[in-house]
């Protein structure tokens, strides 16, 4: 088996001061960075000054985190309607990069960064890698694409942050992936999780496996499921941790799962994290789900305030069994864009992934949904990959899988799907973030 000892490297804390702190010397802490940000927003930045006027809130009401819902919220289509750079709190020349992501529709979303920020974003980045057992004697094979996405540099500042060696693939070429993955010894390597199935599924096909040194996997840029997790540990007999981040923010980093995969750990230090119900805005209680929004406690070039991230989660603020007192997330189930409401019934692919992955054997984890309308009604189609085998069985085995598949789903999910079951390969992979809906109605 690859990998080290799992009691050699497990449970390191890069920064126990600020991971291990007490909530009420925490919210001293985070406190005092917010009345230093509010104040330089609300100096700097047309669009915050004018929010906070509209709302009547000078910096002075704003006194520490109990003071935050006073506050006004920052948007997506605010960073859009304030394209390149209208949001920047800093004069251009002490913008050290940018950068962002593609936005399939409109504008880029384009964040600048100082170079405090992206040290920031480097440490960040080395605690999430920390978490995960990585050292400086560690080889960090980083197959995240390079570029405006924050993905391949993300993981390449934390790794140098951290003092141990990047090996930066960026994404594509699986063949020269997996030959640079052995020959280099990667002990570590990075990845969406679906991108990280499918290249296990190849290193597993080309018998190369037990060749490797790896021992961690550090994926994230999309929801995944604790099953998919399993899987790909299983195959390559390593550990996999789940990295949250989003670039208005700063990229990967924000957020990890320790080896207890007990919530992702939030550094509450540089953002502070709130969990709010999306419709009212009121704060959910600790285990509600409700949308994530952050506030940046130290970023100079583009702080934001109570940025909405669309993401679903839940928050807990006990302490870990890591020892890390961070507040942890839970997985995100999805945001509230990839949710599909069908047939009145919300639906996330990752409800499907669970699904799915229950029932083992023969049924791959690469699918799709398709959503279409007919004769008025929603129809929901999930296509997934089955065994080559079972389409060389009897026909009867094959009809039964589907039933079998069929009534899984409308178990996990309250609503008929029509399954259609594929070879293997037949679904596109995805070298970045995996596309698990297709969504045919015109609303
Ligand atoms: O995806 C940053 C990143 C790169 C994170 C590499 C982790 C690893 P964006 O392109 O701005 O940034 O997309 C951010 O991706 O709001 C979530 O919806 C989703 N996302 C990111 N990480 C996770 C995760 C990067 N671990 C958006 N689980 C976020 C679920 C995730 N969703």
């Amino acid at each position: 088996m690859a990998g080290v000892a799992l009691e050699n490297w497990v449970e390191r804390i890069r920064d126990p001061k600020m991971e291990c702190m007490s909530r009420d010397e925490m919210a001293s802490l985070q406190s005092e960075r917010l009345v230093k940000v509010v104040k330089k927003v609300y100096e700097n930045v047309d669009f915050y000054r004018n929010k906070m006027k509209e709302l009547g809130v000078e910096p002075g009401d704003i006194r520490g985190v109990e003071d935050i819902g006073k506050l006004p919220f920052t948007t997506k289509e605010d960073l859009r309607d304030n394209y390149p750079f209208g949001l920047l709190a800093v004069p251009k020349r002490e913008v050290a990069r940018v950068q962002g992501t593609s936005g399939t529709t409109g504008k880029l979303t384009v964040v600048p960064y100082t170079q405090n920020d992206a040290d920031l974003w480097g440490e960040c980045v080395a605690r999430c890698l920390t978490m995960a057992g990585l050292t400086a004697d560690d080889i960090i094979h980083v197959c995240y694409g390079y570029g405006l996405f924050t993905g391949g540099l993300g993981l390449d500042y934390g790794a140098k942050a951290l003092g141990a060696m990047a090996i930066p693939m960026s994404s594509g070429n699986t063949k020269r992936q997996m030959m640079c993955m052995e020959d280099f010894g990667a002990t570590a390597f990075g990845c969406t999780p679906s991108y990280a199935l499918y290249l296990a599924e190849s290193l597993q096909e080309a018998g190369v496996v037990d060749r490797l040194k790896l021992k961690a996997g550090i994926h994230g840029a999309e929801p995944w499921t604790n099953e998919m997790r399993k899987k790909i540990e299983g195959i390559l007999h390593i550990n996999c941790f789940d990295i949250y981040g989003l670039c208005e923010i700063l990229g990967p980093g924000v957020a990890q799962d320790c080896i207890h995969h007990a919530g992702l750990h939030i550094h509450h230090d540089y953002f502070f994290p709130e969990v709010l119900d999306p419709a009212t805005h009121e704060p959910c209680a600790d285990g509600e789900t409700g949308e994530l929004v952050f506030t940046t406690l130290t970023k100079e070039a583009m702080p934001l305030i109570r940025y909405r991230t669309k993401d679903l989660t839940s928050i807990t603020y006990d302490k870990c069994e890591c020892g890390r007192t961070t507040p942890r997330i839970s997985k995100f189930t999805g945001r509230t864009d990839d949710m599909k409401v069908i047939r009145g019934v919300n639906v996330f692919p990752t409800q499907v992934e669970t699904a799915l992955l229950s029932l083992g054997g023969a049924v791959a984890n690469h699918y799709m949904l398709i959503v279409d309308r007919e004769n008025n009604l929603d129809v929901l189609t999930v296509m997934v990959e089955v065994d080559e085998s079972m389409f060389s069985d009897e026909i009867r085995k094959l009809d039964a899988l589907r039933d079998k598949i069929a009534a899984v789903l409308k178990q996990a999910l309250g609503i008929a799907v029509r399954v259609k079951l594929v070879e293997p390969k037949t679904i596109q992979r995805s070298e970045g973030k995996a596309i698990r809906v297709i969504d045919n109605r015109k609303l």
